[in-house]
């Protein structure tokens, strides 16, 4: 299969290619930077890259500490980095209401710590961890990532977290995990979109990936973004981050991560099984019943200044992941 790929990735520190858009946009200043220069920088610098438009915010204690020794750019895009206040005000998180700006609007009444993740099912290793627990064993890392909506729209987010695998590999799976299912919180009273009787989806809202899929070195669990701790409206204090898959897959303040046998039921597919598939591969050759996946607006865009751009297979993932899908038909897949 003939794959095209306008975006480079670079996996691991020792292969980080300097992107000149991304350097030109805010300072980079890691252990790239020589120790002169950083050692006359006020010292909240050396946390890492400073995204100019960023509204500062401390996290926990553990989160503070941990983002001290961040593996800064450890995965880049070519592409530029969305501006801050977009990010955290053109949201979909449904549990705080269906308008885009609902989840800026009300998510911050959400309280995160402290937070509690269930691990269970098919694991060695079941229980209730408090959140630091599940991370704190690894390196924070950043990984800027495109995130592509199925509703055609797309950004570029530079996420803090940690490999997903790493947390399936603690649990230990027993030879019949094949799937991984995330659930998040349901809490009516923290959540008004779940109170509301008009609700379409059926609480709480859940996902799922292919034991393989979510082994995958790019599937990412987030607990920050543009170096600071995760904004509630983004799916605060934990979600998942699945860069070639719509982003309906990447589903927000998770509470329960269980592995499973047979392929776990998730929201999107339940609401309309033949708009939305359980797979959910960013595909611009399959388009969505209602409308084309060829295209999509790289926010932020206007009316004068649309920004349409062409979709990538896999989100321009696909010499990274196309294997996970080898002989398998991705019409009928989708
Ligand atoms: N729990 C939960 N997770 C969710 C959603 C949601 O409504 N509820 N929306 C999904 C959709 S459709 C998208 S596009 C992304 C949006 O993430 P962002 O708001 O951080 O850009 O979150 C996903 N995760
Ligand atoms: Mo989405």
């Amino acid at each position: 299969m003939l794959i095209r790929s306008r975006h480079r990735l670079s996996l691991g520190e020792n292969d980080v290619t300097p992107e000149s858009i991304y350097l030109s946009r805010r300072k980079f200043m890691s252990g790239v930077v020589g120790l002169g220069l950083a050692a006359s920088l006020p010292r909240a610098a050396l946390a890492g890259p400073d995204y100019e438009d960023v509204t500062k915010a401390k996290g926990p204690e553990w989160f503070e500490a941990q983002l001290a020794d961040t593996r800064w750019n450890a995965i880049t895009a070519e592409d530029k980095v969305t501006p801050f206040d977009d990010a955290t005000h053109y949201n979909n998180f449904y549990e705080f209401g269906s308008d885009k700006s609902d989840p800026a609007r009300y998510a911050g009444q959400l309280k995160t710590v402290p937070w509690t993740v269930a691990v269970d099912g098919e694991v060695g290793k079941p229980g209730q961890y408090a959140l630091e627990d599940l991370i704190t064993p690894s390196r924070f890392e950043e990984r800027i990532y495109r995130l592509r909506c199925v509703e055609a729209w797309s950004m570029v987010i530079p996420w803090l977290g940690i490999p997903l695998a790493d947390v399936i590999k603690r649990a230990e799976p027993t030879g019949k995990a094949k799937y991984v299912r995330f659930e998040t919180l349901e809490d009516p009273k923290q959540m008004p979109g779940q109170a509301s009787r008009f609700g379409l989806i059926d609480w709480p809202y859940r996902e799922g990936l292919r034991m393989d899929e979510a082994m995958h070195p790019l599937a990412f669990l987030a607990v920050g973004m543009y170096g600071r701790v995760l904004p509630n409206q983004n799916g605060a204090p934990l979600r998942l981050v699945v860069p070639w898959k719509y982003g309906f897959k990447s589903i927000k303040s998770i509470v329960r991560v269980s592995l499973v046998e047979s392929q776990p039921e998730t929201s999107w597919h339940m609401l309309a099984p033949n708009e939305y598939g359980f797979y959910a591969n960013v595909n611009p050759e399959v388009d969505h019943p209602r409308w084309s996946q060829a295209t999509e607006r790289r926010l932020p865009n206007s009316l004068f200044n649309p920004n349409v751009i062409d979709t990538l297979p896999f989100n321009g993932y696909a010499e990274e992941v196309a294997g996970l899908y080898q002989g398998m038909d991705l019409r009928k897949f989708y």
